[in-house]
Formats: structure tokens, sequence, C-alpha cells
């Protein structure tokens, strides 16, 4: 049994497809032949790309089907997640400097089509996600931010802080969240800076490495995105960048988690 990581696709279901079969997950109909092997998805399905929708649907289909195969299809929440919940659950409010809800979605990279095709069962879905997992040792987040450690000590409690967070109404709270998000390369900066934040978030919450999407690699390595075509690992090897860039024009690539 192996375990696969895919980074942010970004509403690319069609790179999403390619990479399943490069990995031997799926077939060409996209249906799972990856028997008893583990994927986790980094979160970020949405915006930018138009497909994000498909994305998610795709994957829950995975889900069910590597279920029964005796694997397993999950995936960590992502900042865009909670970005088109927000949109669905508030889409008549608007932000505390009065900026109505979906316009700032859109701002943020929404595609309108995403947002009509989406259903009570998408939020569920979404609802479900853990905001954080650990996997053979390695710590599962989505971002590169430091914001983890304002929901909790622990990752059950993390993940419960979120869930909560989704299921209220408290539309701030909610800001706040997608602000604290708005963070990324905590761990790069000045090495002994990010490789100690990094180690402390793995103090706190368990794992010998810390692996997270969020930030493309192009963008945090300053290389030409159609050159990136595996994961980036960095602070002295206690972070692995799984975003590949897929919007930015990458290939993508799926990581295979070494067991633990
Ligand atoms: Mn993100």
């Amino acid at each position: 049994m192996s375990t696969y990581i895919i980074g942010d696709l970004h509403g690319y279901h069609q790179q999403y497809g390619v990479l399943l079969q490069q990995a031997g997950l799926c077939d060409e109909d996209l249906n799972w032949i990856g028997g008893t092997n583990h994927l986790w998805l980094i979160g970020d399905f949405f915006d930018r790309g138009q497909s994000g929708i498909q994305c998610v649907d795709m994957t829950i289909r995975l889900q069910q089907q590597a279920a029964l195969a005796g694997g397993q299809v999950q995936s960590i929440l992502g900042n865009h997640e909670l970005m088109i919940l927000c949109a669905y659950r508030f889409r008549d409010e608007s932000t505390s400097d009065g900026t109505p809800i979906v316009d700032q979605w859109l701002h943020w990279g929404g595609m309108e089509g995403d947002l009509l095709a989406f259903t009570e069962r998408h939020a569920a879905w979404i609802e479900s996600l853990p905001a954080m997992a650990l996997v053979n040792n390695a710590l599962l987040q989505h971002a590169d931010a430091m914001l983890y450690i304002n929901y909790g000590t622990s990752i059950k409690q993390v993940n419960a802080a979120f869930q909560a967070l989704m299921s209220g109404r408290d539309l701030r709270k909610w800001e706040t969240a997608l602000t604290e998000f708005g963070e990324h390369m905590a761990f790069c900066g000045l090495t002994m800076t990010g490789k100690q934040r990094a180690q402390q978030v793995l103090k706190l919450y368990g794992g010998n490495v810390l692996i997270h999407g969020h930030t493309p690699i192009p963008h945090a390595r300053r290389i030409d995105p159609v050159s990136v075509d595996s994961a980036w690992t960095y602070a002295g090897g206690a972070c692995i960048n799984v975003d590949g860039g897929i919007y930015m024009g990458s290939p993508g690539f799926v990581y295979e988690l070494p067991e633990a």
C-alpha cells in the first residue's frame, strides 16, 4: 500500500485526471484502479480555473470507488473551499468593509459557474474536511501559514474548531479565518526563522515533516512553472511543498509519501 498526495488543483480537472492516470490510480475513464492505495488531496480545488466543481465531484466519486476496493481518498481543507462555502452561505451579505461577499469571492478568483453548480452536498463535503492530518508521521496541512495555532494545540482541536466555524453563521469569524489564510511562506523567508517555525508546528502537532500546498512552487522559488514536475523539499528537510502551480502552467505531479 502506498500513499500519494496531489496538491492544489484550482479548477483544472483535466490535469487532475492526467495525474491520476500517470500514478496508476485511475483508468482512462477515471475510475479507481488504485486498489488499497491511499490518496490525499491537499485542498484548493476551486477558483482560478474553470472546473472546481468537477475536481470535487471526481474526488467524491473516487472516494466511493476506492472505499469499495479497500483504498482511501481523502482531502485536507483549503482556503478556497472555505471561500466558496462562504460565498454560498453568505451570498446576500457583505464583508466588514461593505464589499458584497460574492464580489469579494470573485476578486479572490471565484468562478461563477462553480457557485451556480454548488449544492448542499458540496457544502456538507467541505464541512467534513479536516484542516490537518497526520499520515505516515507527516503533518498534512493546506497552508504554509501559522494560523492553525490560533485554532487549537492538537490536530483534533484544530479540526473541531474549523468544523465549528464552518457550521456556524458568524461571518466575522469566517472573515478572520480567510484573512489568516492569506499568509504564505511562513516556513521560508530567513532560512532559520522559517525552519524554526516549521519545527514549532511539528513539535506541537506531531510528525517529522510538514507537507503543504497553498504557495505555488514556481512562485516560492521564482522558477518557470513548466519546469515544476516534483515536490519541493526545503527548510532543511522539515517541509515539503506539493503545490506545483497547475493554474500557472505547471504539469503538476503526484507525490508519493514515504512509509513512516
Ligand atoms: Mn490556498
